[in-house]
């Protein structure tokens, strides 16, 4: 049974295969909060699943306690030299946030390479023993493949959230902080579990109020959000506005060249820097949108992040600066501009002109969070500036936490993506890039994700989203964990270990993704959706807007010519992957709009015409629906009622979603071409 506040971390008895931990020895040692935090989830989380509370005991760190009967140990690598049973590959560790978990009879140790590994090993250690992998013998050292694991907020001052689904936010109230702090500690402990270490709690949109947030009337509140999260390892990022040199500091420029702009944001760096001592840094979304930024000056990004880099130096900050940057004032009837180009063609040139302490965050694609998009040029081939992937889980453009959609199973595609940059050095997919910041070398230092939570008791507005929210962490740490991987955990730490309802969901959730892309926007043809809102169909809402999103489709043809003899969009990536997406032969069907304007008596590898295949994954995706929902009510009788029920609303409005996305579609390319489909399936005249 599922408690749907708990989300992955179940209160439930479960059947251990080793002997009760009774006494949790900590190295006298630790003093940390973090520590603290870990000793807690240890013992609290042996209580959900065990049923007891253990006994905390001191330890002196040099007292050799191996051969104690039913003990745990808990503490830093450091703390274990002269442990004859540690393990020396975990001693010679370095990597931050890296933890071991070894069991060896009825002893078990938990260290972290730090306290925030400590705490990283405690959860996994709790996670492995509800799926049933804790037995005698267990071993497992483990470090974080990418160094920031982050979460975006998108949350406004009013309480709403930009993109939010799942009610209002966690943060924020009718133009002010107002929050239930039990609340705020339960979702640092989500996201810690997951291995989340870092947060920016106000929407990229720093607009209206929201721009007062770093003025001392709001930086307390700030200061206290970061020291619930603090314990768990969590620091927060904030927002800004680059224009706050004149809405706040009444300059008459935010000219990032100009002395007195640099001077403001220092001593406002400093202010802030006074109430959260250990903030992050800055995350920027400048010059894009309407956002303010160096372009308004007839500067550079380069310009504007460097400048914020250096207030933020003393403080070992961060300046996050968004690669959003795009013309959203274009003309439809403008075939020249490409805004699939825009990111690469910005930031490619500067590569190498940013400051240490400046991060770019790319979004994957070259678009918004399409439902399938080519994964962004700039992976692979920015080398001398640092840089993260941008993902969502929030459902925007992927059915609004209303339609299920499992969003590790695209991720997974995107992390297997093989950016060819280099023939001799086999490190080349995305999930291979990512690491260490390192000099001259195209290292992706992890990811930020626009998340999916709010007040919703479920925290998603859809209780199966949660796999979403849970897989991006766990993705976050290890790219190279599969889609199935992530399902399977999931499934089995909120269903219960072996239960049959774990296992259905499992499944319907790995069958998701496909049949929302089916029913929506196949072949990577994009935004035939619904202008603002992103839910639900229109297939031309966006062909004569301002937004750069047009698949021109005619009545012989659709798609964008991104080839060299059209956009030259294509060059953008490396040689091989240029001349791939370049021939609709090579090009991943997947994508094959994305690239290509094609006929739609086009034969696809299917041997079907372009059309057919558009209306067979129409008709397919609606099935696939329909039997989600089939799955589902196979579920009654083992599932919380609640839980039952509110999911089974969802999916009956997917499904009505799904009859509108199929039925649209197939009516426009049927009106368009007049051609049937050779199935003979209903299409509406
Ligand atoms: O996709 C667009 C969204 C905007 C969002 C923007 C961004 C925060 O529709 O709501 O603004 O992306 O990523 O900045």
């Amino acid at each position: 049974m599922l408690n749907e506040y708990d989300c992955w971390l179940q209160k439930r008895k479960i059947a251990s295969n080793i002997k009760a931990p009774e006494t949790v020895f900590i190295q006298d040692s630790l003093s940390g909060e973090t520590a603290a935090q870990a000793v807690k989830e240890f013992t609290s989380g042996i209580q959900r699943l065990l049923g007891f509370l253990p006994k905390v005991v001191s330890l002196p760190v040099e007292q050799e306690t191996a051969a104690k009967e039913n003990a745990v140990l808990l503490g830093l690598f450091s703390g274990f030299e002269k442990y004859p049973s540690f393990p020396a590959a975990a001693l010679s560790n370095k990597t931050a946030e890296s933890f071991i978990i070894k069991v060896t009879g009825a002893q078990i140790i938990i260290a972290g390479a730090d306290e925030a590994g400590l705490l990283y090993g405690v959860f996994r250690f709790l996670n492995l023993l509800a799926l049933g992998e804790i037995k005698d013998g267990f071993e497992l050292i483990d470090s974080p493949v990418s160094p920031l694991r982050m979460i975006n907020h998108w949350d406004n001052f009013d309480g709403t959230i930009e993109r939010g689904y799942a009610g209002g936010s966690l943060f924020y109230k009718d133009g002010n902080f107002s929050y239930d702090r039990q609340r705020i500690e339960d979702y640092a402990q989500l996201l810690a579990s997951t291995g989340i270490n870092r947060l920016s709690i106000n929407n990229v949109n720093v607009r209206a109020k929201a721009k007062l947030l770093i003025t001392e009337e709001y930086l307390k509140h700030v200061g206290e959000l970061a020291a619930i999260f603090r314990p768990f390892g969590i620091k927060l990022f904030l927002s800004i506005n680059f224009g706050s040199p004149w809405s706040l500091g009444k300059l008459p420029t935010a000219d990032p060249l100009d002395p007195s702009v640099l001077e403001w944001w220092k001593n406002h760096t400093a202010l802030i820097y006074k109430y959260i001592p250990d903030l992050a840094g800055f995350i920027i979304k400048a010059d894009s949108e309407g956002e303010p930024g160096p372009f308004q000056y007839n500067r550079t990004h380069a310009d504007g992040a460097n400048m914020l880099a250096k207030a933020l130096t003393p403080f070992g900050g961060t300046v996050i600066w968004r690669c959003f940057v795009y013309n959203c004032t274009q003309d439809w009837r403008d075939k020249n501009t490409d805004r699939a180009r825009a990111a690469y063609d910005h930031f490619m040139p500067q590569d190498g002109d940013f400051a240490d302490n400046v991060i770019l965050q790319i979004k994957f694609g070259p678009y918004d969070f399409q439902v399938r998009e080519p994964v962004s040029p700039l992976f692979g081939a920015l080398k001398k500036t640092r840089h993260v992937m941008e993902l969502q889980i929030t459902q925007e453009y992927t059915g609004h936490q209303i339609d299920l959609c499992y969003l590790p199973t695209v991720w997974e595609d995107i992390m297997n993506f093989d950016t060819a940059f280099s023939d001799t050095d086999k490190r080349a997919a995305i999930k291979d890039l990512i690491a260490s910041n390192k000099k001259d070398y195209p290292n992706i230092e992890g990811f930020a994700a626009v998340v999916n939570v709010g007040l919703d008791n479920n925290w998603c507005g859809h209780t199966l989203a949660q796999a979403n929210l849970y897989g991006y962490g766990r993705l976050a740490w290890n790219p190279a964990v599969t889609a199935e991987e992530i399902a399977d955990e999931w499934s089995a730490l909120s269903f219960g270990a072996g239960e049959a309802a774990a296992k259905k969901v499992k499944e319907i959730l790995l069958k998701s993704y496909g049949a929302y892309e089916k029913y929506t926007s196949p072949f990577g043809v994009c935004f035939m959706v619904t202008p603002n809102t992103h839910y639900g169909p229109s297939v031309e809402g966006y062909e004569f807007s301002r937004w750069g999103t047009y698949h021109r489709a005619d009545k012989d043809a659709i798609g964008i010519d991104r080839t060299p003899s059209g956009t030259g969009y294509t060059n953008q990536y490396s040689p091989k992957n240029a001349a791939m997406f370049a021939d609709p032969s090579t090009c991943p069907e997947n994508l094959i709009l994305f690239f290509h304007r094609l006929r739609y008596d086009y034969k696809m590898k299917n041997g079907q015409t372009l059309l057919q295949n558009i209306y067979d994954t129409h008709f397919e995706g609606y099935e696939e629906a329909e039997n989600m929902i089939k799955d589902w009510k196979a579920l009654k009788d083992s599932l919380e009622e609640d839980v039952y029920k509110s999911v089974l609303s969802r999916f009956e409005k997917q499904l009505d979603n799904a009859r509108e996305w199929r039925d649209q579609i197939n009516t426009y390319f049927w009106r368009k071409t007049g051609i049937d489909d050779a199935k003979g399936r209903k299409i509406y005249e």
